[in-house]
């Protein structure tokens, strides 16, 4: 494995979108069978996620928490966001499609007008992995062919290509950034469950430990990789591959089915 992969031709990100979780953040949606989350942790965790985004550059703006959506937290499903500009997303599940209403208001006074998914396709955020201009697009539970196709014509008419991959058949993965991050430099850190999924074939494999899966959803973040606190063999292995590793502990976020890269929209 090379070492000291920085800046590594990764676009520079310098702003994030977060909203905190809300009292009722326990009424979302989950499979984790994990019990109920903590409000307060959940809270605290997320305030030590926003210092980890600012430690790495990034500017925040800062939602207020939206009680009538209790999975709004998960902002990275709520929206693409590419070189040439944003792209809402149709979340695929029917208790989460409000959400977008709130973020158009929220990403066009930042970026201008923004484009969106329309009926019947559904795209979620998590499914949609960026490695250096070109767009891994999970086909899931959540994200239909449909959306996928309306999200491979955004993106080509901004000049980047993109290539699904369809993971309805692959048990434990909500979308394709459960199990897969693209951390610079050709490197794609992988959940085994997608290994050997053909999209991924191009790229050098940081190959998650088998009982460390839910660390898969990791985050490079300019100088930095945001990986959930408790996953050592993962850790180990992104720090002798040269990376700098700041953990976070994730655990209130992970009995809702969440993860490190679905608090924030980064750009
Ligand atoms: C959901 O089921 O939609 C939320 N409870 C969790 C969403 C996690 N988002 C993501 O992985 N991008």
């Amino acid at each position: 494995m090379r070492k000291g992969p920085q800046p590594d031709g990764l676009k520079r990100l310098s702003c994030a979108i977060v909203c905190p979780p809300g009292r009722n953040f326990f009424e979302g949606l989950t499979t984790a069978g994990l019990g109920a989350p903590s409000y307060e942790r959940a809270l605290e965790q997320h305030a030590r996620y926003c210092e980890a985004l600012e430690r790495c550059g990034l500017t925040l703006t800062l939602l207020d928490a939206d009680p009538c959506y209790p999975d709004s937290t998960f902002v990275e499903d709520t929206a693409v966001i590419a070189g040439n500009g944003a792209l809402l997303c149709r979340p695929g599940a029917r208790s989460r499609e409000g959400e977008v209403e709130r973020m158009r208001g929220v990403i066009e006074r930042i970026l201008g007008p923004v484009h969106a998914v329309a009926h019947p396709g559904t795209l979620d955020g998590g499914d949609v992995c960026e490695a250096e201009g070109h767009f891994l697009i999970g086909i899931s539970k959540r994200t239909n062919e449909e959306g996928a196709v309306q999200l491979a014509a955004f993106l080509s008419a901004g000049g980047y290509g993109s290539t699904f991959v369809d993971i309805r058949g692959v048990a434990g993965l909500l979308h394709l950034k459960s199990g897969a991050a693209y951390l610079g430099s050709g490197r794609m850190a992988l959940a085994d469950a997608l290994v050997n999924e053909e999209g991924f074939s191009g790229f050098e494999t940081v190959r998650v430990p088998e009982s460390e899966a839910y660390a898969a959803n990791c985050v490079r973040v300019n100088e930095h990789v945001l990986l959930a606190a408790g996953y050592p063999r993962m850790e180990d292995l992104l720090r002798q591959a040269g990376y700098s590793v700041l953990t976070l502990d994730m655990s209130e976020f992970r009995k809702m089915d969440g993860g490190l890269s679905c608090l924030s929209l980064r750009f």
